[in-house]
């Protein structure tokens, strides 16, 4: 792994939330195992592993009962650490994939069969090399027949840029970590505002409010995310969703402990109606709807 590589926490605390029956964490990750599954040669950086052994683990001991497992950008359009950790978990995991416009149809039936329900749009600069808008569009088309939807990843700086593509995309739209706001300009700040906004006029954009560890300048436990994720719950009760992020890739200032992430939720939503969409509800709904 890189020399400076921040390996998950080994011993979360137990969250003092107590969470729903049926919870989903609905954005994590698997990395390798790197001597069964290699990292793609292109890849940005090089992690510890962190197997589905373990993410199952971390999942019954914080009481999740499902995941989703997002597809790293370490394993670039190599999908087989995804597709295994999906084979593992039965029903009790769904899948979002990477792929590239040579991906056919039989290929993507494939991924459907064993739990796959989306692809990710990445754009964040650090992570990947640019991807042109018409090859997105061409595979945007391919998925929207399997009613799978997207799942994008940018900067807040990018958002006005991105915005004429994002509505051109024909499926439901999810948001990795709320557009990744700078939490010290404020929810007034017209940065997060043109998200807020953005959601409102499209109905078909989710949000993840996830990643408070990702945002905060002060540090844990976040105080200084949760107006921002709180906003988002309180105006699309019925279109958020959360999940760990675990094993937290390329966390520089500090590796969070998931026990204190989940207790995270518990002051992002105000009433027990808003943590069971959350948590449940919603993801059961993009996710296990078939
Ligand atoms: C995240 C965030 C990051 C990384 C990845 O696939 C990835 O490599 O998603 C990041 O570095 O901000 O959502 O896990």
């Amino acid at each position: 792994m890189d020399a400076n590589w921040l390996v998950y926490h080994p011993n979360p605390k137990k969250p003092d939330l107590t969470l729903p029956v049926g919870a989903v964490d609905a954005h994590c990750h698997v990395f390798g195992p790197a001597d069964e599954f290699p990292f793609a040669p292109g890849r940005k950086y090089t992690p510890c592993d962190a197997g589905k052994d373990k993410l199952f683990a971390l999942r019954d001991f914080l009481g999740f009962q499902r995941n989703v497992i997002v597809q790293a950008t370490c394993h670039g359009k190599d999908n087989r650490a995804l597709v295994d950790a999906l084979k593992a978990a039965g029903d009790l995991a769904r899948g979002i994939a990477t792929v590239g416009p040579d991906i056919t149809m039989d290929e993507l039936r494939e991924m459907d069969r064993v739990g796959v329900r989306g692809v990710r749009f990445n754009f964040v600069k650090r992570l990947v090399d640019d991807t042109p808008k018409e090859v997105f569009l061409g595979i945007a088309e391919k998925i929207k027949t399997l009613g799978w939807h997207i799942v994008v990843y940018f900067e807040a700086q990018d958002l006005e840029e991105l915005e004429p593509f994002l509505k051109q995309l024909p499926t439901i739209i999810v948001v990795d970590h709320m557009g990744r706001p700078d939490v010290t300009k404020g929810v007034d700040h017209p940065d997060f505002q043109r998200f807020v906004r953005l959601m409102a006029e499209n109905e078909n954009i989710w949000s993840k409010v996830t990643c408070p560890e990702r945002l905060t300048v002060t540090g844990p436990p976040y105080d200084d995310v949760i107006d921002f994720g709180a906003a988002i719950v309180e105006q699309f009760p019925d279109r958020v969703i959360w999940g760990t992020d675990w094993p937290h890739p390329n966390m520089k200032s500090h590796m969070p402990d998931d026990g204190v992430l989940v207790d995270y939720i518990s002051r992002i939503t105000r009433t027990p109606e808003q943590l069971q969409k959350l948590l449940v509800d919603n993801p059961m709904r993009l996710y296990w709807a078939k």
